[in-house]
């Protein structure tokens, strides 16, 4: 069953004039690619074949767009850190996350999709930074937490939490297993949920 009965495929973005309007809120997910970035999005939003998994990282360097709900939106962003990729394919990715991540209103939080045996790669340090920079609040999916042992799977998410510090949220995750499932739904829903009123509350009205 999926957790969001109205989700759909909107578009893929191989350039920014691709990009579906930016209203509303959206949650984007980037990791190194086989990091099990697209295992997690279908475990997420509870369909089995959402976004495409495979064993062999494709090269096409595509903005995924989903509607979740009307105005939520979850971002599927290419792959990155694969071995042998042409320099060319590398700035025309570097160069589509920054238009991304530069002028995208809508976004309102990144997950940030790591295998637990290898977090925190130079990409990924890459996708903090442009999230940081771009005001965005990032949650760290540690992912494969079914291919290590309990206790070595608890020390790596205290090492990634202390390099993190309070840049991120960070949690195990398995898309087999489905360790973790509902906590990081509930971080995709704060993400997508508008911010209470901001301002001072307003005092009750004189009688
Ligand atoms: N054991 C295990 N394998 C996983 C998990 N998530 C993904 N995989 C496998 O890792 C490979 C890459 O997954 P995929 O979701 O396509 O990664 P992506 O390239 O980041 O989108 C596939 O063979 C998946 O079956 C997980 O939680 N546990
Ligand atoms: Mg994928």
């Amino acid at each position: 069953m999926s957790f969001y009965p109205g989700v759909r495929f909107l578009t893929s973005a191989a350039q920014p004039a691709q990009f579906v309007p930016d209203d509303g809120r959206e949650v984007a997910f980037a990791g190194r690619s086989n990091a099990g970035k697209s295992s997690a999005i279908n475990t997420i939003v509870g369909r089995k074949a959402l976004a495409r998994t495979s064993r062999t990282p494709g090269r096409t360097q595509l903005v995924n767009f989903f509607e979740l709900a009307p105005d939520q939106r979850l971002v599927d962003l290419p792959g990155y850190g694969y071995a042998n990729v042409p320099d060319r394919i590398r700035r025309q990715w570097g160069a589509l996350m920054d238009a991304y991540f530069v002028g995208r209103a809508s976004l309102t939080g990144l997950f940030l999709i790591m295998d637990v045996r290898r977090p925190l790669t130079p990409f990924d340090r890459q996708m903090l930074a442009w999230a940081d920079a771009s005001g965005c609040p990032v949650h760290a999916l540690l992912t494969k937490a079914d291919k290590l042992p309990k206790g070595q799977g608890l020390r790596a998410l205290a090492d990634v939490r202390r390099e993190l510090g309070t840049a991120a949220g960070a949690q195990l995750f398995s898309a087999l297993k489905k360790t973790g499932a509902e906590t990081a739904r509930d971080a995709l829903e704060a993400f997508l949920q508008p911010a209470g009123p901001s301002g001072p509350r307003t005092a009750p009205a004189e009688p």
